[in-house]
């Protein structure tokens, strides 16, 4: 079966006739490095070589880890959009080529610290430790979700990881992020709250009134720009006329740092400063991660309307997978052999979890009223009588599955 990428890449190609401006091989080359600017913080050349005096020799254990990680969140991806595309879920969100900021700041974390993503870190998830089969369920809405199907796909929830549920509204979760930091420094728990948002988030204003609190408060919080280059069709040179999103760092007063986002070891180490620099008490970080997204905004989305293709092929070549495991295999800690297995593992431990999640039943209609009121208002309760009444009419568990795509 052809990878969720591929499948992408297709039908980019095919409907390139579409797009108005045409960019040659040459020039798409040019632009990707434009967008990598020279001031990022980078460790790995981009085919993955390293000058092994720059080389941070990190523990091998965690290396390793860190490209599990990876691989699994490109793999929940490709399930993810196929599921989709096959009629099986309503609605994906994928993050295509954004593997390494997701897993690079994950592997920062310690247990005691609290995550505040946007809808497009289903890594971070997977390296929290999220169970695959609770977030197939979320995908499904069945009663198998932890929020009982109440909640939009790809909208996770585990308040055990301390990942806070992830919000629609874009940018929401920075000052939710920043009043937990808050909450840290008040009560000298020393936890520190990382945040997620996208280039667009950062016209928001929860993103301004996020940064202005942490500033002001010096909240132990680290803010993770994920600059994607688009915001759905909103290319970046329409949201800002700022030459660089770290700039607006200085204006909060707080150290800012760009990365090279498709990088993760550079990724893992800014990240780990910034989130070192917030226990220690010296304050909030912003940290831009440069990167382009490598899939459509989300299964509703068509890009080859608005990006030329050759972009993303100037992109593949850079593709942070690739070249992490360029890097662990000049390292000999990798080889064809590991990659394989580990492939076939996933493939097996993904699949094994959509065909549980899919014998999940559906949620009760009596879930449509729990867990907001300890009591029922008057009116619900009349509501609800209504709808179980209607709900016996039509029989409970009326097949919806006409309904999809949304
Ligand atoms: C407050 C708000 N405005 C508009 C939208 C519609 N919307 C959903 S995603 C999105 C683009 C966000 O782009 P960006 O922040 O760059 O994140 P990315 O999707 O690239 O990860 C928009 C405008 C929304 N969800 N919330
Ligand atoms: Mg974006």
């Amino acid at each position: 079966m052809e990878s969720g990428m591929a499948v992408m890449k297709k039908k980019t190609k095919s409907q390139s006739t579409v797009t108005s401006k045409k960019t040659g091989k040459a020039e798409a080359e040019s632009a990707v490095k434009t967008v990598l600017r020279s001031d990022c913080f980078r460790i790995m050349n981009e085919d993955g070589s390293v000058d092994l005096k720059a080389d941070p020799k990190l523990d091998k254990t965690l290396l390793l880890n860190i490209y599990r990680h990876m691989a699994l969140t490109r793999a929940f991806d490709e399930r993810g959009m196929m599921l989709q595309r096959q009629g099986r879920i309503g609605f994906y969100v994928p993050s295509f080529g954004q593997e390494a900021i997701q897993i690079g700041t994950a592997a920062t974390l310690e247990k005691r610290d609290w995550g505040f993503p946007s809808y497009r870190e289903p890594g971070l998830f997977l390296y929290r430790g999220a169970d695959i089969f609770s977030m197939l369920c979320n995908l499904l809405g069945n009663s198998g979700d932890l929020c009982k199907g109440r909640q939009m796909p790809v909208h996770y929830s585990f308040s055990k990881l301390k990942l806070f549920s992830v919000s629609s509204p874009i940018a929401t979760q920075l000052i939710q992020a920043v009043g937990v930091a808050m909450a840290s420094k008040i009560s000298k728990t020393k936890e520190v709250a990382i945040s997620y948002c996208g280039d667009g988030g950062t016209s928001e204003n929860d993103f301004h009134s996020g940064l202005t609190f942490a500033g002001a408060y010096q909240a132990p919080a680290v803010f993770i720009i994920t600059n994607n280059q688009y915001a759905i069709s909103v290319p970046l040179s329409k949201q800002t006329g700022a030459k660089r999103l770290v700039d607006k760092a200085v204006g909060y007063g707080m150290p800012g740092v760009a990365v090279d986002g498709n990088d993760v070891l550079a990724v893992y180490l800014a990240t780990k400063e910034a989130v070192d620099r917030a226990r220690r008490g010296d304050g909030p970080t912003l940290i831009e991660c440069v990167t382009f997204r490598m899939g459509p905004h989300s299964s509703s989305d068509d890009p080859s309307r608005y990006r030329d293709e050759k972009m993303f092929q100037a992109w593949a070549k850079r593709d942070p997978i690739k070249r992490f495991k360029n890097y662990l295999e000049t390292k000999k800690l990798w080889d064809e052999k590991k990659e394989k297995s580990l492939q076939e593992e996933l493939k097996a431990q993904l699949a094994e979890a959509v065909e549980r999640a899919e014998k999940q039943p559906a949620p009760t209609l009596e879930d449509l009223f729990d867990d907001v009121f300890s009591e029922l208002t008057p009116q619900l309760k009349k509501q609800k009588a209504e709808l179980l009444y209607e709900g016996e009419l039509r029989g409970k568990f009326e097949n919806t599955s006409e309904a999809f795509p949304l």
